[in-house]
């Protein structure tokens, strides 16, 4: 076993650590309060590197392992989780996706202009009547020879109006259930397709989520990912990797708050002394080490397996219960060690406690995770 980074990877989350800290620090509060984010700084991360990173090189992405990802995940969620999540979705549902199961011609005209942000991804599975229950799609998608006609509505889609491209999945044959559903590529000006309101969220709210409307949306048969029925299969093994980046990015946002805490209590006095001399803070900071530490280890586990080829069903969805739990834990004690000034929002802790809580909801609820986890212990 060996526990050390390598100097690529040392190298790729330092390069991390500083564009969060020189470009995503300044504002953040402020794209927080207006809910925005500016498209310069989504084509600055594209330029960097950070919205391709696992993608094929000859697609223009940057061929890194998802060691390097989740390293860069925590850096950028350290700071501002509304980007990260910009570049979770991005790169390990849309990219990654894309790179795996689509074929030359899908590649060379979608994945090749969304590895360097020159274009924007957003996946689109949830529905108002379909979250966890994700086999039960309602959104249709008709066979017309050699197109498909696509009618229903998606909710909560991450990038959902500064997304140029989209993949939707959709049910084709409702009498196969979900071996008859598809994955597509639909673009943001096929008619019929409309961007609904924008979500007024607790958290990340730097990030746009919108609902979408297909109404009568053409989409040319080419634009399915994949055989006919394979768009669950799709959708299962892409969020199975998306899992892993919303862990790293849940342990970033706990290692934040954790180093804003620490800091913190090291100049803070009260009864005479630095708080961190009060054994009620360095207890609490104790446990938030030890909770990020094994939260840490399981992400890497999990992004690990990955890269060795194994399967990372089960680490990742390990890796996304107990580190998006470290992240609320994590959040809510650093607001407490803040005391008073932990509830304003020039100390980051409180917008960082209401980041958090997404990550216990998407890509798969807690709840979601421990039936992955159960099903796959108990089946030996
Ligand atoms: N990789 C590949 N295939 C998978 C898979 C995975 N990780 N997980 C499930 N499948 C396949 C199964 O093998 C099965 O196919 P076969 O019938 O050919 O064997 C098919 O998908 C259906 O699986 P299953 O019967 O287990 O479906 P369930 O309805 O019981 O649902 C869960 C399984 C709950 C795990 C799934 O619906 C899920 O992950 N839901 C959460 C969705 C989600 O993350 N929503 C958030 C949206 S993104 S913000």
């Amino acid at each position: 076993m060996d526990f050390k980074l390598t100097e690529e990877h040392i190298m790729i989350r330092d390069a991390a650590r500083d564009f969060a800290k020189q470009e995503l620090l300044p504002g953040v509060i402020e794209r927080d309060e207006k809910q925005e984010f500016p498209k310069e700084l989504i084509k600055k991360m594209g330029e960097l590197g950070f919205l391709g990173m696992m993608a094929s090189p000859e697609y223009g992405g940057g061929g890194m392992d998802t060691i390097s990802y989740v390293l860069a995940m925590e850096e950028l969620s350290k700071i501002d989780a509304s980007a990260s999540v910009m570049v979770s979705v991005n790169n390990s549902l849309v990219c990654w996706g894309l790179d795996t199961f689509g074929n030359e011609e899908q590649k060379k005209k979608y994945l090749s202009k969304l590895t360097t942000g020159e274009k924007l991804g957003a996946f689109c599975l949830s529905e108002p009547e379909a979250g966890s229950d994700a086999t039960s799609q309602r959104t249709t998608a008709i066979d017309k020879g050699d197109h498909y006609i696509l009618n229903g509505t998606k909710n909560w889609i991450t990038n959902g109006s500064s997304a140029d491209y989209y993949l939707v999945i959709a049910q084709t044959d409702k009498e196969k259930k979900h071996k008859g559903i598809n994955a597509f590529i639909v673009e943001k000006d096929f008619e019929g397709f409309e961007i609904g309101p924008k979500e007024q969220k607790l958290g990340i709210r730097g990030s746009d989520t919108h609902s979408l409307n297909f109404n009568d949306v053409k989409v040319p048969k080419e634009n399915r990912i994949g055989e006919d029925g394979f768009g669950f299969k799709f959708a299962m093994k892409t969020l199975s990797g998306g899992r892993i980046g919303i862990a790293a990015q849940a342990l970033g946002i706990a290692a934040g708050a954790y180093e804003l805490a620490k800091d913190y209590s090291k100049q803070r006095k009260a009864f005479g002394t630095e708080i961190c001399n009060h054994q009620a803070i360095a207890f609490k900071l104790a446990d938030m080490h030890t909770q990020i530490e094994a939260a840490r280890h399981l992400v890497m586990k999990a992004a690990w397996d990955k890269d060795q080829g194994e399967n990372y069903d089960l680490s990742g969805a390990m890796a996304k219960l107990h580190a998006s739990k470290t992240a609320m834990d994590v959040t809510v004690e650093a607001v407490q060690v803040h005391g008073g000034n932990g509830y304003v929002k020039e100390y980051h802790v409180e917008r960082l406690m209401r980041d958090a809580k997404i990550t216990q909801i998407y890509e798969g609820t807690s709840e979601i995770q421990k039936i992955v986890i159960s099903r796959s212990i108990l089946k030996d």
